[in-house]
């Protein structure tokens, strides 16, 4: 192991798994195996990836299933000419187990890590589904949003500076500093790409005039510089790093977060951010769906009802960990500090400032997800699905239109009501940038 970032330091003998070379692996894994029952000879493989990076499989036995996964060395999607580091794995690998004592049954069981092979094999999710294609389907789940506030609040509060010593917290930081390949590609992707003219932007051609608009606004590409730099440099708490609606699976009664190869260090508003873009961004693809009106309606009031939940349940699950955990050793606010019925006071004013200030963080994170799932790499299934490109870029630019009002006025969405009331005010939006207000 590297001493300081805790990486394998060799991965000399990974090579990509066929399926047989998977089978294999997992006959050697006794608690994989004893889960799949019968002999390998009686297993089924099948190829279940739609992310787009990692390969992914479903093997399946007489008795149960798990799910295999592998870092290959380029981006899936994309082939060999963009490579990746095969090591993003690890880091997924290391926060399954870092928030497993943490977050237990809001992520699947982690069952093998192979660091050479950066091979992991953890639980089969089933029956759920992804919460992604079950949006896009209209389907809705009373958990999932208070679920998510519940995970995202368990995994920043102690991994965070009110959680945890800062000497467990660096040990954290040391680890996924690694995972700088990763990064590279949130920051290019998210960041920037959407405000530059680079090879791998995807935008449909109506759009142009939308790209060439936003690459020109100095004041927004300044407010989303503030962002960047944040992303980088406020090392809060550890971050799943990509908590969109693709890695979510659900049940009617269950949620269960997946992919956290991405995770990193950073303001905790970001993950937050990230899935109520990705309902914001669900609630405008639903104007181009072929449809039922009333129903459609409803999917978008419930969309707008699981942002508050979401939000909500954070902010309470946040506060009431902070609350009753007084001696966690986190060196942010010491307990001694605030002991006396004044300090107690005080403390409580503090912790209202955090909290809004993760909301703050969150609105506009949340608006720069929306913009970079529309105008960079890697399009989310919402918008794709919508085969009419004059009717998609219509939904999109109402998306660009509501994301762009948020960065640059963020006086006005200072709560979340601001925020959801002015969605459908954006719905009507022009394929001209210029008439869009
Ligand atoms: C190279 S494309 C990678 C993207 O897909 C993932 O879901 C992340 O969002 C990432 O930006
Ligand atoms: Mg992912």
């Amino acid at each position: 192991m590297s001493a300081i970032l805790n990486i394998p330091a060799a991965t000399s003998g990974y090579r990509v798994l066929s399926q047989a070379d998977i089978i294999a692996e997992i006959a050697q894994l006794p608690e994989a195996a004893a889960i799949l029952g019968g002999k390998p000879s009686e297993w089924t493989i099948r190829d279940v990836a739609d992310g787009y990076i990692n390969a992914v499989f479903i093997v399946d036995g007489p008795e149960g299933g798990v799910c295999a996964k592998q870092g290959l060395p380029y981006v899936r999607y994309h082939g060999e000419s963009w490579p990746l580091d095969e090591k993003r794995s690890f880091f997924e690998a290391s926060y399954m187990r870092r928030l497993e004592p943490i977050v237990g049954q809001l992520a699947p069981k982690l069952l093998h890590f192979d660091p050479v092979l950066q091979f992991i094999v953890m639980e089969k999710l089933s029956p759920h589904v992804v919460l992604r294609g079950a949006l896009i389907e209209g389907q809705t789940f009373p958990k999932v949003a208070a679920d998510i506030g519940r995970y995202v609040a368990a995994a920043s509060f102690h991994t965070s500076d009110l959680g945890v010593p800062f000497e467990r917290k660096f040990e954290d930081i040391a680890t996924f500093s690694g995972n700088v390949s990763l990064l590279r590609i949130s920051v290019d992707l998210i960041f920037t790409d959407p405000y530059v003219e680079v090879w791998r932007n995807r935008f449909v051609p109506e759009l142009a005039g939308w790209a060439k608009a936003f690459r020109e606004d100095t004041e927004l590409k300044s407010a989303v510089a503030i962002r960047r730099n944040a992303f980088l440099s406020n090392r809060q708490a550890l971050l799943h790093g990509d908590l969109h609606s693709g890695s979510v699976m659900v049940t009617e009664d269950e949620t269960r977060v997946i992919d956290g190869e991405f995770s990193t260090f950073g303001p905790i508003g970001f993950d937050l951010g990230a899935f109520i873009a990705n309902l914001v961004i669900n609630w405008y693809a639903q104007g181009a769906y072929v449809r039922d009106k009333a129903e459609r309606e409803a999917h978008q009031r419930y969309l707008l009802d699981q942002i508050v939940t979401l939000w909500e349940t954070f902010r309470a699950e946040f506060l009431r960990l902070w609350d009753t955990h007084p001696d966690t050793g986190g060196d942010g606010y010491p307990a001694s500090h605030f002991a006396d019925a004044a300090g107690r006071a005080r403390l409580a004013t503090i912790r209202h400032d955090y909290v809004q200030a993760i909301f703050e963080d969150l609105v506009a994170f949340a608006a720069i997800k929306m913009i970079r799932r529309v105008l960079s790499y890697a399009q989310v299934a919402d918008f794709l699905v919508i085969e009419d490109t004059v009717r998609r870029a219509e939904v999109q630019a109402a998306t660009l239109a509501f994301a762009r009002t948020v960065l640059k006025d963020p006086a006005r969405f200072a709560d979340l009501g601001a925020f959801l009331d002015a969605i459908p005010h954006f719905e009507r939006t022009t394929l001209d940038p210029a008439l869009a207000r």
